[in-house]
């Protein structure tokens, strides 16, 4: 057994889940099949040059056919829960009006397949495809596409309520903002920049209606959103590197997490809105916006290095020719994102930093006194893999040692972060999804950055699990081993 395993095993609080995630535009492919209807994202995919080398999410992971199989990788590997996302053009093509029973028919199945192998259904309500007539109609800088959501939100409420245990909102409104509306590398495509706000205010009220639609329905479930955090670390005690970014950190952070769990804006928002009509959100869309949450859902995977000053690019070179876009050199931009020096870097050109798991664990501690219990809902890391043929077992191995090691630190820092005197006690921790189950579309980045426990063959469909995968599987082993060695023999029987 591997020792790491073990050891990580051994922090695991009571009732900690460990889990996998997914989306469903960047696994399901069949887009054209049983009556799906266009996402933004199928549109957006297929203009040239809008993903690396022009790879199609058309097939993707075939999972729409291969479900039952991918289902059946999880159970082997042992997790608790099993976090997707509920496709809204699959299951209401317009984005608003008739159902297509195909669609609802397809999470019927997968949901039930799950119970029946004890995994815990967590689902996404909306994960970026937005229908696109909808998308058409403005996307999300239409506050209809809002009211649209929380209709949605009802639809999947009276099909899943039964036996979803926890839904998350919305996934990362910050990354469709920013990606999507106001630097165009993401579906819908366009450049707005700062006039991209209104896509903020309406995919947070998105949230607050699609909260609110889960609650009348009484699901069974628990209900939280999730935001993208990353820690924002000056490049230097310069104060306009310190400016640079606190400024990052409203732009990318609080203008997300502030409303949702403080009900306002930040106030440098608000401060440099003041004259702009266009953006006075009401106290009616605060009060829904703000909603109590059972959860909060946090994705962390990297800090961001900011340094004043537009700098050699916008992003690290090598994150920005992994991402298929050159931002560089962006004239006159007041500050850019740096690299971390000696610091390992994934595929993407993230850094790798474990130690800003705790930091942001513990800055949401600090700023969120309300902070409801937390799940991680997504980490991970890109690497590039190689297969190795293995003749004397006859078998295929995947030594993905730096994705195990990425998972064993950040999980490992986030239990001790969490724990009493850890830097972030005061957050109840209460799992951890691994982003993801397999590699996948990782949107503008197409086939190019896997980041699964499972890989994932592109042309024969052929999944083989990674050292990774393995490593996880010990760890869940070990937790239970552990475990059914505590029962004490006298409580067997007793209610
Ligand atoms: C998530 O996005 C998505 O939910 C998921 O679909 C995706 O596949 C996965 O992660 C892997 O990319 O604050 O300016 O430094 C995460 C995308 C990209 C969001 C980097 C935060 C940092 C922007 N992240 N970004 S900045």
């Amino acid at each position: 057994m591997n020792a790491s395993a073990k050891e990580l095993a051994a922090l695991l609080p009571p009732g900690f889940t460990l889990g996998v995630a997914t989306s469903a535009f960047q696994i399901e492919g069949a887009l054209d099949e049983d009556g799906r209807g266009p996402s933004g994202w199928d549109v957006f995919a297929a203009k040239p040059g809008a993903i690396v080398e022009d790879q199609s999410p058309a097939v993707s992971c075939d999972h729409y056919h291969r479900m039952p199989e991918d289902v059946a990788l999880m159970k082997d590997l042992g997790i608790d829960s099993y976090r997707f996302s509920l496709s809204w053009p699959r299951i209401q093509p317009g984005g608003s009006g008739p159902v297509n029973p195909a669609g609802l028919g397809f999470y019927d199945r997968l949901i039930d397949l799950l119970l029946e192998n004890g995994i815990s259904p967590m689902a996404t309500v909306y994960h970026w495809d937005t229908p696109l007539p909808l998308e058409e109609a403005g996307g999300w800088m239409n506050r209809d596409t809002a009211y649209r959501l929380g209709e949605f939100a009802a639809i999947a409420a009276a099909a899943f309520g039964d036996r979803v245990d926890r839904w998350v909102t919305v996934n990362e409104p910050a990354t469709v903002t920013t990606n999507g509306y106001a630097l165009g590398m993401h579906a819908p495509g366009e450049a707005l920049m700062l006039k991209a706000l209104p896509s903020v205010h309406h995919q947070l009220l998105g949230h607050g209606l699609a909260l609110q639609a889960l609650r009348a329905a009484n699901v069974r479930g628990e209900i939280g959103m999730t935001n993208v955090y990353s820690p924002m670390v000056p490049a230097s005690a310069n104060p306009l590197d310190k400016l640079s970014a606190g400024l990052m950190d409203v732009a990318q952070n609080r203008l997300y997490a502030d409303p949702v769990l403080l009900g306002k804006y930040p106030d440098i928002i608000r401060a440099a809105t003041f004259f702009s009509s266009s953006f006075s959100p009401s106290s009616e869309d605060m009060d829904l916006i703000s909603q109590p949450l059972d959860f909060y859902g946090l994705n962390y995977y990297m800090p961001t290095r900011v340094a004043s000053g537009p700098g050699e690019g916008a992003v690290p070179p090598g994150m920005a020719e992994a991402m298929g876009d050159d931002l560089s050199g962006t004239p006159g931009a007041p500050f850019h994102i740096a690299s971390f020096p000696d610091t390992e870097h994934t595929a993407y050109g993230w850094p790798v930093k474990p130690d800003y798991m705790a930091v942001a664990l513990a800055e949401m501690a600090e700023r969120y006194p309300d902070l409801p219990p937390v799940y991680i809902t997504e980490g991970g890391a890109s690497f590039e893999d190689v297969v190795v043929r293995d003749a004397a077992a006859d078998r295929r191995i995947i030594p993905d040692e730096r994705r195990l090691r990425y998972l064993a630190d950040h999980i490992g820092t986030a239990l001790e972060a969490t724990r009493p005197g850890g830097a972030a006690e005061s957050v109840d921790l209460r799992g951890y999804y691994v982003w993801s189950l397999m590699d996948n579309f990782e949107w503008s980045a197409g086939y190019k950055q896997p980041f699964g426990l499972v890989h994932v063959d592109f042309d024969t469909q052929v999944r083989t699990p990674k050292a990774s995968y393995y490593w996880l599987q010990e760890v869940i082993a070990a937790r239970r081993a552990a475990s059914a060695a505590h029962v004490p023999g006298a409580a067997v029987g007793q209610q």
